[in-house]
């Protein structure tokens, strides 16, 4: 035992190491140049006389500019937005029988891992609360080598070839004549392209839910999304959907608060993964893995191949296997989070690919994007992305090769090096693929059982509670209620009328439009050898799970109580209580909230008690929509706060965002929507200490704040 901890230590460190080389934070070291020439004079250029002409000598100068000139590299074509961190993964218990992957073998080691968050369509400054998808890519330094889960936080995906991929993508971002809109996917070209491809009506479900708008980064799910292979020593294969949960449930914020935040700081999301981290509040996921037996592929209602669709957890429970923790930031964010290089095709002895279309796409895509990127096939040589398994081949030069190989071998067979280096024998852990049968005609083809494209959008519909439907029908109420082409509006609602007929009614009714009675027929996009079958003519299979909890956000059992992490906000002015303060702030960092102070000016304020008080934010920087509960603490502050515009905004916002308020006294609430209502006294959510007696108030709050929203607040559609 003692050495599987020494072992799981020297590989974290191993990792710590690579990425420290070249750390810029000493603190005695003197300016040189990049040739290392000590620099005398940094702030004046060599010129001729103290008014005269800058010296094209001057290579000090030169040399600074040039390298400023080439400070940026190109930002990803997708995924360009993101932000990551360090951390290390660790296995529960073998998973010998299904892998022999080296990382799923021993649950005393710990594989460093550097995660990165991504939204996928804004550009790198576009802000964090898009409605998007959001990547979730893992790197795993394991002793075999690097493996690379490149998910998502959704799991499927809008189309079931890699070859549309481009089509999506160019549909996607801002439109090419006026480069508008950045970072939201309301615009014609989008719609337009989603409208003539009913196989991105799953997808468009969940893009469509709050899942789109996370409320941190550290609460959402992700998966891998394709079915991939587990392969063991014996060489037999299963396949495996993974799955990351997050310990603290997965959350999100609503929409009219999503585009608030974009205004008040769109590094949100960047920020409270950042602080998180900081604070020692590290984030944690557990890998969960649907494993299904070879023999069972053919078994469903859908085809596993098929990256459109899910594996009900009813059918193929979700077993929990490890956990990833996110420990440390990067030092920078250029070298580490933007050079960093996913590749799907990074796996180990263990795992394997599965003949899913869109997969197979990947495979070429990552390391054909990293050259045009970072600039050169040398990039894997970049601390971030280097293995800390033993790396030899016969690769060699390029631009910016770092390694400086010696010998005079770089071929296989060699004699002259001693043969070295050796190909590995498959217990030596050499790389072989799963010896998979394959017997075809070349086809540009799809399988038939590729053209459901209905059924699950209907179950993800279908499992959703009312609340969640109604914020579904309302993004697409904004999104089509954007489009300039209204032919693209009514091919949606054809659509969308496939997947749900009152869907569909609640949508045209946001449009002023009607459901088509019978809905456009797709354009045949399989064309060629197979135009005149037809095949691609969708149609809806009947599914045996009607309704699954684990698709909806608030019925998901993933969904967690706990207010660990979360920020509330303290309305504040002069003559403030202290001791509510004190009592709620206490509470609230004993269930691990964080209490802020909000007040009219930075500083100090005097509390009722004659003490100064330090304020954490003004209300000209704080914001409702940043924080995820109000508590107004009595004294002598409530005729401010009730003349106070700033402060009446902020809890009328919370109130509108069903979020939870708790203030000492009712009249503090006075010039509030929440007063004039007619149940009021009565509403959940609303928590007022003069009420409950003095001891239960702090545990109503936070009991409260527990169920995170208090939905009843929403009008009907
Ligand atoms: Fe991709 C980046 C996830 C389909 C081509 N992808 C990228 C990233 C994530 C994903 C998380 C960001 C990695 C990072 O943080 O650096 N992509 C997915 C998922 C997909 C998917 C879950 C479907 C299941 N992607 C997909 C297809 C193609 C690409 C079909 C092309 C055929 N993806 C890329 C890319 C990117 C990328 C252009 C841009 C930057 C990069 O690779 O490194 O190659």
């Amino acid at each position: 035992m003692k050495n599987v901890k020494k072992h799981a230590q020297d590989s974290e460190n191993r990792k710590q190491q690579d990425l420290k080389v070249n750390k810029s934070d000493a603190t005695d070291q003197m300016m040189t140049t990049d040739q290392g020439l000590k620099i005398n004079d940094d702030t004046n250029s060599l010129k001729a006389g103290e008014r005269g002409p800058s010296l094209l000598e001057d290579f000090i100068l030169r040399e600074k500019i040039t390298h400023f000139d080439h400070e940026r590299i190109p930002e990803r074509i997708v995924h360009a937005r993101g932000s990551a961190a360090h951390g290390y993964f660790q296995v529960y218990e073998s998973m010998e029988k299904y892998t022999k992957a080296g990382f799923l073998q021993d649950p005393g080691l710990k594989t460093p891992v550097f995660t990165r968050f991504s939204t996928v369509a804004g550009s790198r400054g576009s802000t964090d609360l898009a409605r998007d998808i959001r990547g979730f890519a893992v790197k795993f330094y394991t002793e075999q080598g690097n493996y690379d889960l490149v998910g998502n936080n959704v799991p499927v995906f809008f189309i079931q070839d890699a070859i549309k991929f481009p089509d999506l993508i160019h549909a996607v971002k801002p439109e090419p004549n006026n480069e508008m809109p950045q970072a939201a996917s309301a615009h014609d070209t989008f719609w337009d392209f989603i409208s003539l491809m009913p196989e991105t009506m799953h997808t468009i479900m969940w893009v469509m839910s709050d899942r789109a708008i996370p409320r941190s980064l550290r609460m959402m799910e992700g998966f891998g999304v394709h079915t991939f292979r587990f392969i063991n020593a014996k060489n037999e294969s299963h396949f495996v959907k993974f799955h990351w949960k997050p310990k603290l449930g997965t959350h999100a914020v609503v929409w009219d608060e999503a585009q608030k935040i974009s205004g008040k700081n769109s590094d949100f999301h960047r920020q409270d993964l950042w602080e998180a981290i900081e604070n020692g509040n590290f984030p944690e996921w557990e890998l969960g893995v649907q494993i299904i037996p070879e023999a069972d592929e053919h078994k469903f209602e859908f085809d596993l191949l098929d990256p459109t669709k899910i594996v009900p957890e009813e059918l193929v429970p979700v077993t929990i296997i490890g956990k990833m923790v996110l420990n440390r930031n990067p030092d920078n964010f250029f070298a580490e989070t933007e050079q960093v290089a996913f590749h799907p095709g990074h796996i180990v002895p263990g795992i394997d690919f599965t003949n899913d279309p869109l997969l197979q796409g990947r495979l070429f895509s990552y390391t054909d994007t990293q050259l045009s990127r970072l600039g050169s096939p040398n990039f894997h040589e970049i601390p971030i992305n280097r293995t800390i398994a033993p790396m030899f081949n016969n690769q060699r030069d390029g631009h910016m090769r770092q390694e400086i190989n010696v010998g005079r071998g770089s071929y296989h067979p060699n004699s002259l090096g001693g043969g070295c280096p050796f190909q590995a024998k498959i217990d030596e852990g050499g790389f072989t693929s799963f010896n998979e049968r394959i017997d075809a005609h070349k086809v540009r083809d799809r399988s038939e059982s590729f053209s459901d494209h209905f059924s699950q959008a209907t179950l993800f519909f279908n499992s959703q509670t009312q609340v969640e439907k109604n914020h579904i029908i309302k993004a697409l109420r904004f999104e089509l209620g954007k489009l300039e082409t209204i032919a693209i509006k009514t091919r949606m609602l054809g659509l969308l009328s496939q997947i749900d007929k009152t869907l569909a009614d609640k949508v045209a009714q946001g449009l002023g439009l009607k459901v088509p009675s019978s809905p456009e027929k797709p354009i045949n996009h399989g064309v060629g050898a197979n135009a005149d079958k037809q095949k691609y003519e969708p149609k809806k299979v009947t599914q045996s799970v009607k309704s699954s909890d684990a698709l909806s956000m608030i019925k998901n059992k993933t969904l967690s109580k706990t207010i660990a992490t979360r920020q509330v906000a303290f309305l504040c002015s002069e003559g403030v209580h202290q001791a509510s303060i004190n009592a709620m702030k206490t509470a609230l960092e004993k269930a691990g909230a964080t209490a802020k102070v909000i007040a009219p000016h930075l500083g100090t304020i005097k509390t009722s008690e004659g003490n100064e008080l330090a304020v954490d934010q003004s209300f000209l920087i704080a914001a409702s929509v940043l924080f995820d509960a109000v508590y107004i603490p009595g004294g002598k502050n409530a005729g401010f706060l009730n003349s106070n515009a700033e402060a009446i905004e902020f809890i009328n916002e919370a109130y509108k965002h069903c979020k939870v308020i708790g203030a000492d006294e009712f009249e503090i609430l006075a010039k509030t929507h929440i007063y004039d209502k007619e149940d009021k006294n009565e509403e959940e959510g609303i928590i007022i200490n003069s009420k409950t007696n003095d001891k239960n108030f702090t545990k109503e709050f936070i009991d409260a704040m527990g169920n995170h929203r208090f939905w009843n607040r929403e009008a009907e559609l």
